[in-house]
C-alpha cells in the first residue's frame, strides 16, 4: 500500500510541475491555441487512473494532460504534442486537446463538450461483444451533463450493461458559469438514478478516497455488472484556460481553496523546510498525502526531496525533448491519413 501511495504522490507532484511549466511555455509562445490546465484537480486523475488496469481504455476531455501522464504516456511526448511537434503523442497534429496513445489505450482527449460519451460507449460495446474483462473510463466535466450525449449514452450503457465507469470531474464551473446556474440538478451523481445506474459522490481532493471508490466501481464494471458513475468534487486553482483569468469567481471562494495551502509548499515542508503550522491542517490533496506518508514512516524528508528533484528533472527533460523535436510536415499528415485508407481498426 505504501508503494502505491508514494507513486500517487509522485504523480501528483509531476502533474503540478508539468502543468505549471506548460503555463510558462504558453506565455513564452512555445504553445499555441487553447491550453486547459489541471492544478487543483490532481487527486482525481491520479486516484482514478491508479485504479485502472493496462487493459482498460481511457477517454478524456481537453483537460487531459495529466490523465495521459498518469496513464504512462511519456512526458516528452505529451509536452511535444502541446508544442505541436512531431515527437508528440499525436505526431504534433492534435495539440493540447487531442492527446492520443493507442498502445496505452488512451483513446483521446476531445475538444467538444460531451463528445467523450459516445466514444466511450462505442469502445465499451466492442468489449461487451467480445465478453472481455475490461472497462472504459470516461472522464467528463460538470458542464457536460446537460448535453444530449450524456443522457443517450447513460441510457445505452445501462440498458446494455456496458462496461463503462463514468467519471465526473466536478470543479463547479463550466468556464465562467457556476454549476447552480447551469444545472437544474447540481448533484451530478443523482442524475444516474434516472438510468438505474449505481453512482456516488466522493471528495475529489482526497486521493485515497478517489482511488478506493474507483477500485471498487471498476471491479464491478469489469465483472459485467453494468456501468457506474462517480462524481468527484474538486476545484481548479487557475482559470478555465490560459485565456481566462477566472475573475468571475468570488474572491472569498478562491481564497477558501487557496488557504488550504499550495501542495508544493506542503511538499517542501515535508522535506524539512519552514512551513506554517496552520497549513499542516490543510485539506489540500497533495499535502494530505505527503503528510500521511511522513506520519506513517513511509517517506522521509530526504525521500520526498529526492522525489521533487526527480519530478523537476522529468519536466525539464520533457521540455528539452519538445523543443528539439521538429515540426510535422505535410507528408506526416498524409501518412496519418493512409492509416484510415487501409481500414486499420483500433481495437
Ligand atoms: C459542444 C460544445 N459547446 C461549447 C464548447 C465550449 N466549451 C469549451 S469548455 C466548456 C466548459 C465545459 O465545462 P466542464 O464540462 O465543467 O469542464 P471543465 O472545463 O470545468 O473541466 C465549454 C462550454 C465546446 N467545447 N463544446
Ligand atoms: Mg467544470
Amino acid at each position: 500500500m505504501s508503494d502505491l501511495l508514494k507513486k500517487m504522490l509522485r504523480d501528483m507532484l509531476l502533474a503540478r510541475a508539468f502543468e505549471e511549466r506548460a503555463a510558462e511555455e504558453y506565455t513564452q509562445g512555445n504553445i499555441g491555441g487553447f491550453l486547459h490546465l489541471y492544478p487543483g484537480e490532481e487527486a482525481v486523475g491520479v486516484g482514478v487512473l491508479h485504479a485502472a488496469e493496462p487493459a482498460d481504455y481511457i477517454v478524456s476531455t481537453y483537460r487531459e494532460h495529466v490523465h495521459a501522464l498518469v496513464r504512462g504516456v511519456p512526458p516528452g511526448a505529451v509536452m511535444a504534442e502541446l508544442f505541436g511537434r512531431k515527437g508528440g503523442c499525436s505526431g504534433g497534429m492534435g495539440g493540447s486537446m487531442h492527446l492520443f496513445d493507442r498502445e496505452r489505450r488512451f483513446m483521446g482527449g476531445y475538444a467538444i463538450v460531451g463528445e467523450t460519451f459516445p466514444v466511450a460507449i462505442g469502445i465499451a460495446y466492442a468489449i461487451a461483444l467480445r465478453e472481455l474483462p475490461e472497462a472504459v473510463i470516461c472522464f467528463f466535466g460538470d458542464g457536460a451533463v446537460n448535453q444530449g450525449t450524456f443522457h443517450e449514452s447513460l441510457n445505452m450503457a445501462a440498458l446494455w450493461k456496458l462496461p463503462v465507469l463514468f467519471v465526473c470531474e466536478n470543479n463547479h464551473y463550466q468556464i465562467g458559469t457556476e454549476i447552480h446556474r447551469h444545472s437544474a440538478v447540481a448533484e451530478v451523481y443523482k442524475r444516474a438514478c434516472a438510468y438505474r445506474m449505481p453512482a456516488r459522490r466522493i471528495d475529489g481532493m482526497d486521493v485515497l478516497a478517489v482511488h478506493q471508490a474507483s477500485r471498487e466501481a471498476l471491479a464491478q464494471v469489469r465483472a459485467g455488472n453494468g456501468p457506474q458513475l462517480l462524481e468527484f468534487e474538486t476545484y481548479r486553482f487557475r482559470g478555465h484556460s490560459m485565456a481566462d483569468s477566472g475573475n468571475y469567481r468570488p474572491r472569498v471562494e478562491v481564497r477558501a481553496y487557496e488557504d488550504k495551502g499550495d501542495p508544493l509548499d506542503v511538499a517542501m515542508a515535508e522535506a524539512g523546510m519552514d512551513y506554517p503550522a496552520a497549513a499542516r491542517q490543510s485539506g489540500d490533496h497533495i499535502g494530505r498525502l505527503a503528510e500521511q506518508l511522513g506520519r506513517d514512516g513511509h517517506l522521509s524528508a530526504e525521500g520526498l526531496a529526492a522525489m521533487k528533484v526527480e519530478v523537476a528533472d522529468t519536466v525539464a527533460k520533457a521540455v528539452a525533448f519538445a523543443a528539439d523535436s521538429p515540426q510535422p510536415v505535410m507528408a506526416d499528415a498524409e501518412a496519418a491519413l493512409d492509416c484510415n485508407r487501409n481500414r486499420e481498426v483500433l481495437i
